[in-house]
């Protein structure tokens, strides 16, 4: 306060220099608070920028949410529930080719490994579930009815709903990392954009040289590999315009009629057939249906041999079919010829064909019936005599997919196809017996076999097989469940110290186990990183199932290594030696990059409804196919005889 005064002018002058101090005092406030109010409107501001972004990310998840095919499927049912939109149900049915629902029962409680992912597991409600085909607790059916239309076949269940091997993981919507997750579609537009560019209907892009790459393993012929591998995953991520450019080029330009190309049967299985399949299943469209058929028909030849097992090439035209000149006197190669069966299978459910069935459950009883040495598969088979070749086994190169296969088609039958369950435990308890090695350092590994020797030698492409044990735990309760998910955390962190343990942070092609070295490459040969996939399958596993960060965590350092020494101004190269700081590029954009490698970087930063691992079963080339029972885009068509039988 002012002090008092009996002068009148000091009285003025401290008047007046009260009233310049309230003064001040008054703009002093006035502008803090002004400060605040510019403050506050500008966090405002900031909160509703974020929220706009965040409601495009919304947005931008609603739209994907409503293309979605499983959530269609969850439209529908919630649709069922109002009579109302019966009628709209139907049209998308029909339009869809969908099965009717007719029954989602609640059930019991899950199983689960840790606190974190019971917690989780517990809180889900029987109407956010799906439907189970276990027939323990009742029987799947399956019927067409009236048998005219696929659409026309009506599924009924009677089964708890938590299909999963009784095992059911967080289903909730807010595990999405949204910013990690626009990387990854970057980069697929990227990878994209410049196939189009500059190898468009070619098989794949070399990226240095801006022009097509014919050396691939479809050669230079228009077969359009990197259209038909990574179309998917432009669906995925709702990559709309992308899509419909590669829908466009299938539909005007895919044929194998007319060209004499010497096709290796496992690959165009995995890429075209696996390709157009997963398209069917999530789209409904003819189109992919009839060209998964027509692959799959120029394939036939090579199975005509005297025990079924087929050959590795055929011809398009002439449908001559060999074998590889290296492969141990002329053999088949196991991780080939045992890995048709998924997508045979589900065409003949499509097509109401069984030939394509029968071809693979021919191989799988060939297989099933043989001797096998210590448990073991070994890599070669000749397809004339039915016996082993050179006794190497291996869940890297030659082997790999076909034991992912086994539990796979165990998945993808709902559960009931339990001769390929067991042929798959029977495997994998020798190989844990047999090839799983710790090595000093603490790393488990899964070593290659040559006769009764390890190699203490690991592939890339093994690497995936920490997602396989981990699936294999996950989906059934019994002794080896915690054996399986142990190995399959192990091999997963193995594979993650290979890349780390290079400074480029990308993992080489193999490595070896020693006293000296762990998870190394030695050989120049074996240094080398083509945008392999293996390694991110499995974090990608192991996240749904476990939910630990670091899996998103490693993943994410591996985007980065990508962007930073597999990225070039038109599209990403593999990497000549990934020990050099400064590494040579490959000059090649494969086409599983955009198939496998992008696809499963994406689904680690998404929610768990993308794509749910009890619904949808991922082919070896990262194609997913419906899970029969469980899953209403799998789009059964009654069964129709081959023209021989049907007289
Ligand atoms: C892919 O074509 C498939 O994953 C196959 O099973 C193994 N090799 C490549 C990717 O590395």
């Amino acid at each position: 306060m002012c002090p008092k005064t009996s002068k009148t002018t000091p009285l003025l002058l401290i008047g007046g220099i009260c009233f310049v101090i309230v003064l001040v005092g008054i703009t002093g406030i006035t502008l803090i608070n002004n400060i605040n109010l510019s403050n506050i409107i500008r966090l405002n501001e900031k909160v509703a920028s974020d929220s706009v972004s965040n409601n495009e990310n919304q947005i931008k998840e609603l739209n994907y949410v409503n293309n979605h095919p499983r959530n269609v499927y969850l439209k529908l049912n919630a649709s069922s529930r109002d009579d109302e939109n019966d009628e709209q149900m139907q049209k998308e049915q029909e339009q869809l080719e969908l099965p009717k629902i007719s029954a989602v029962i609640g059930g019991s409680k899950p199983k689960v490994e840790d606190n974190q992912v019971k917690e989780s597991s517990e809180a889900i409600s029987p109407s956010s579930s799906t439907f189970s085909s276990h027939s323990s607790a009742g029987e799947l059916t399956s019927t067409p009815s009236g048998g005219d239309a696929p659409s026309s076949s009506t599924v009924s269940v009677t089964a708890p709903p938590l299909p999963f091997g009784g095992f059911k993981y967080n289903q909730s919507s807010g595990l999405i990392d949204y910013e990690k997750r626009n990387q990854v579609v970057k980069m697929m537009e990227h990878a994209w954009h410049n196939y189009k560019l500059y190898a468009w209907g070619k098989n794949e892009l070399r990226p240095l040289s801006q022009r097509p790459h014919s050396a691939s393993i479809f050669g230079s012929y228009d077969l359009g590999a990197t259209i038909v591998d990574g179309l998917d995953t432009l669906y995925i991520m709702g990559l709309e315009k992308e899509y419909r450019e590669g829908r466009d080029w299938i539909e005007r330009k895919f044929s194998l009629d007319n060209i004499s190309a010497e096709l290796s049967v496992f690959e165009t299985n995995i890429r075209f057939v696996g390709g157009m399949l997963t398209l069917y299943a999530f789209t409904g469209d003819p189109l992919y249906k009839e060209k998964a058929q027509h692959v799959a028909d120029k394939l036939l030849p090579a199975f005509q041999t005297p025990t079924g097992i087929p050959y590795a090439l055929v011809n398009t035209k002439t449908g001559v079919a060999k074998n590889y000149g290296w492969a141990s006197g002329g053999s088949s190669i196991l991780s080939e010829f045992g890995t048709l069966h998924l997508e045979f299978a589900y065409l003949s459910d499509i097509t109401g064909n069984p030939l394509y069935r029968e071809r693979v459950q021919t191989i799988r009883q060939v297989l099933k019936e043989i001797e096998k040495p210590k448990g073991l598969y070994p890599n070669f088979l000749n397809p004339k005599t039915g016996k082993w070749g050179q006794l190497h086994m291996s869940l890297g190169a030659l082997g790999d997919s076909y034991y992912e296969y086994l539990l796979k088609a165990w998945l993808q039958s709902g559960q009931t196809d339990e001769e390929a369950r067991e042929m798959f435990d029977e495997a994998m308890l020798a190989i844990l017996d047999k090839m799983v090695r710790t090595s000093p350092g603490g790393l488990t590994y899964v070593s290659d076999l040559k006769f009764d020797r390890l190699e203490h030698k690991m592939d890339h492409l093994a690497c995936f097989s920490g997602g396989l044990f981990a699936l294999g735990a996950a989906t059934r309760q019994n002794d080896y469940t915690d054996k399986y998910m142990e190995v399959g955390k192990g091999i997963t962190n193995t594979c993650h110290e290979s890349y780390i343990r290079a400074p480029t942070q990308l993992g080489p092609e193999a490595f070896r186990f020693s006293e000296a070295v762990e998870a190394r490459a030695l050989r120049s040969q074996e240094k080398y990183y083509i945008l392999r996939p293996e390694t991110f399958e499995s974090y990608f596993v192991l996240w749904r199932l476990t939910h630990d960060q670091k899996y998103r965590d490693w993943g994410w350092e591996a985007v980065l290594a990508l962007e930073k020494h597999c990225r070039t101004a038109h599209g990403y190269c593999g990497l000549r030696n990934v020990y050099q700081q400064e590494p040579q590029k490959d000059d090649v954009q494969q086409s599983f990059f955009l198939a496998e490698t992008l696809k499963y970087l994406y689904l680690l930063f998404s929610d768990d409804s993308v794509l749910p691992l009890d619904e949808w079963v991922f082919n070896t080339e990262a194609h997913p196919l419906p899970i029969k029972g469980a899953n209403a885009y799998y789009r059964q068509a009654p069964v129709t005889l081959p023209v021989s039988n049907a007289s």
